[in-house]
């Protein structure tokens, strides 16, 4: 039997939905009886595709790093950092197949809508109906491009929920049976009566509420800089939303959290302040990386190992005032500019 084994990015709402896409298309288009194996990858660090035989009659990267070998035949990604080495670059740039197999497009806010819209326009796919709502959804949960902040805090939708789900699943059966349920034509809203996903679905929405009164309990929002201190009980996850939807005046938000083997800072600016775009503009991944972190414009965290509490609590206090200090600034800046 032809198998064709798809790699991509798992624990993820974006990379699931596009296996499924991807499933749909090979049927329709390519092959009706193929078998497929789905299998999920990870960014942890130094990763590397060394490890990886690409033993089917087709492999397939979705929403994931570009692996520079002749094995891989199909390749859609998203991601700014997909190739990690230049040469990476030029493999892929010396594809070519027609119509192309290959795809790359760092601005697209998800990897499954750029992957309908390449198997759209050049091989004539259409997804089914409940499949380009769908896409609505997968673009704003990868972009985290949300109205407001009830929609990634209260999961009342399904999409965010699901997408919730699938981030902090440990079971490799999650996935499977998303990808398996998305292939056979259900919708969200079938599958949330499956008794499967609703026990599913309620957890996850109970675990975020109880998360919601954590960080209650211990917010503190002082001149538009909320801080959190979550670093004496351990966790495993942290929904950075949760502060915004508790304190919408927070400009910046600020936590401490305790992770099985390490701390972390975690920094951000709030996308619904009205100040977001108010110059100075802060870049955090430059202030988190000036501590010896990371990240975007928007959002950085600093790791810190399990020798370090103190410091995490320290460095965390050092970067609220930091913060509080620009906002101070930013409000000056406002003043001249309306006299
Ligand atoms: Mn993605």
């Amino acid at each position: 039997m032809h198998r064709v084994n798809i790699y991509f990015h798992g624990n993820c709402l974006d990379g699931a939905v596009s296996a499924a896409i991807f499933t749909l298309f090979y049927q329709e288009k390519l092959m009706a009886d193929a078998e497929f194996r789905y299998h999920p990858l990870a960014h942890t660090p130094g990763f590397t595709y060394d490890k990886i035989d690409f033993d089917g009659d087709d492999n397939v990267i979705l929403d994931f790093r570009y692996a520079p070998s002749e094995r891989v035949k199909w390749f859609f990604d998203h991601h700014a950092t997909t190739f990690t080495e230049p040469e990476h670059r030029k493999h892929f740039e010396r594809r070519t197949e027609l119509p192309p197999h290959c795809f790359w497009n760092p601005s697209a806010p998800s990897n499954a809508g750029f992957l309908a819209a390449m198997l759209k326009k050049h091989y004539g796919y259409h997804l089914p109906s409940i499949g380009e709502r769908l896409l609505v959804w997968t673009d704003m949960i990868d972009s985290a491009s949300f109205p407001s902040p009830e929609i990634p805090v209260e999961l009342v939708e399904l999409a965010p929920a699901f997408a919730s789900l699938l981030e902090g699943s440990t079971d490799p059966l999650d996935t499977e049976k998303f990808i398996a349920d998305l292939v056979a034509g259900f919708s969200f809203d079938d599958m949330s009566h499956d008794p499967y996903w609703s026990n599913r679905l309620n957890r996850v929405r109970q675990t975020n509420w109880d998360q919601v009164e954590d960080i209650k309990r211990v917010l503190k929002l002082k001149d538009n800089v909320s801080f959190v201190d979550l670093s004496h009980s351990e966790r495993s996850g942290y929904n950075k939303f949760i502060p915004y939807y508790l304190g919408p005046a927070a400009l910046y938000s600020v936590a401490v959290l305790l992770y099985r083997n390490r701390y972390k800072i975690s920094v951000g600016t709030n996308p619904w302040h009205v100040l977001k775009n108010a110059e100075p503009v802060m870049d955090i991944g430059a202030l988190c990386e000036s501590y010896g972190g990371g990240g975007h414009s928007a959002v950085g965290a600093i790791a810190m190992n399990m020798e370090e509490g103190q410091k995490a609590r320290t460095t965390a206090h050092a970067i609220v005032e930091k913060l509080q200090k620009h906002v101070e600034q930013i409000k000056h800046e406002q003043a001249k500019s309306l006299l």
